[in-house]
């Protein structure tokens, strides 16, 4: 069989699982296709002095054998001296946590950041060591950073995303998520070509708003993906009216979208109609909504998508895949 090209749109815990299973399919079937992930900057935050890429580093830690699965971020057998030294001190947002075997990563990406190297080429360097098994790109070289529009007895404010998520758990109603460079932002030379040359896309289980929907909004990304030759396949990442993992719908409802795989697919859009989606994967809860998602012009496939452990990951890939293979 022909290598085929398969680039994965992913953000962070979702994402990661859902290729994690993608390349469990491929070597269980033994395929040599290549598998090409853009991942979503816009988690990203400077904290510290350093350079955080938690959607690049879930990527790269999950699938080169380092992610702490209890968490489903940072390292496993993680320690926390330097937090805690940091708390000694009261110094430094406490609620953000940095392990001391994480801070080696932030130490090499900001100091060959700050020596001029791009993102992509120290994302590239970190491979090296990880050997994550894909080629990992970020969405662009170009800093940008969810923010989040709140407003409580503070008043109206803009807080990083980060804080949003992990401090305030997302229960403070999200008005807006700006998304702070968007407008200056480009997609990298490398993920232009990898979305022009795929011969397969697949938009994993990732959060729609912030993960799939910053990368899709980096001026240029979503043209690309339009002109593009490949088949895109999307994976619902809601099952019966609930995120299956974090908080998409705190997110969704900011910006009015039902917490529903129909309302994500509508807010994907088909491709025929300028949208992202060729075809869309919704769990067998959800199987009522298939008549509608295709009336919208979207192929709807109904396939179990709780990705509960390695094997459900790898059948969910699986059935991704197929699907757009059998639309090209
Ligand atoms: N998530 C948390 O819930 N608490 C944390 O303290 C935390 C720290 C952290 C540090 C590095 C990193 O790469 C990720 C981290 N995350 C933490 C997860 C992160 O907020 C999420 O993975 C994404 O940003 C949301 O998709």
């Amino acid at each position: 069989m022909r290598r085929v090209t398969i680039v994965c749109p992913a953000g962070g815990i979702g994402g990661a699982r859902f290729i994690s299973g993608l390349l469990r399919h491929l070597a269980r079937a033994n395929r040599q296709d290549e598998v090409i992930v853009i991942a979503n900057t816009a988690d990203d935050i400077r904290i510290l002095g350093l350079q955080v890429c938690p959607d690049l580093d879930t990527l790269m830690y999950t699938l080169g054998g380092g992610i702490s699965k209890e968490r489903g971020w940072g390292r496993e057998g993680e320690t926390w001296q330097v937090k805690d030294e940091l708390q000694s001190y009261e110094f430094g947002p406490t609620w953000f946590g940095l392990g001391d075997r994480d801070l080696a990563t932030h130490l090499v990406r900001t100091s060959m950041l700050d020596a001029g190297f791009t993102l992509t080429e120290v994302t590239h360097a970190l491979c090296q060591r990880w050997n994550p098994g894909v080629t990992l790109l970020p969405m662009s070289d170009d800093r940008v950073e969810t923010h989040v529009v709140v407003e409580d007895d503070q008043g109206r404010r803009a807080i990083h995303f980060q804080e949003w998520w992990i401090r305030h758990r997302a229960a403070l109603p999200a008005l807006s998520f700006p998304i702070i460079g968007i407008e200056t932002s480009r997609p990298t030379a490398q993920v232009l070509t990898a979305i022009a040359e795929a011969n397969v896309i697949l938009l994993p289980p990732s959060n729609p708003v912030v993960s799939i929907g910053t990368i899709m909004s980096v001026p240029g990304m979503r043209e690309a993906l339009a002109s593009a030759t490949a088949p895109v396949v999307g994976v619902s990442p809601i099952i019966g009216g609930k995120p299956v993992r974090g908080m998409a719908d705190a997110c969704l409802s900011a910006i009015d979208v039902a917490t529903t795989a129909a309302g994500v697919a509508e807010h994907y859009g088909p491709r025929t109609a300028g949208g992202l989606l060729d075809a869309w994967l919704i769990d067998e809860t959800d199987a009522a909504a298939q008549a509608e998602i295709t009336a919208l012009g979207i192929r709807t496939v109904v396939q179990p998508t709780l990705m509960i452990d390695d094997d459900a990951a790898a059948n969910l890939a699986a059935a991704a895949l197929d699907t757009a293979e059998s639309l090209r």
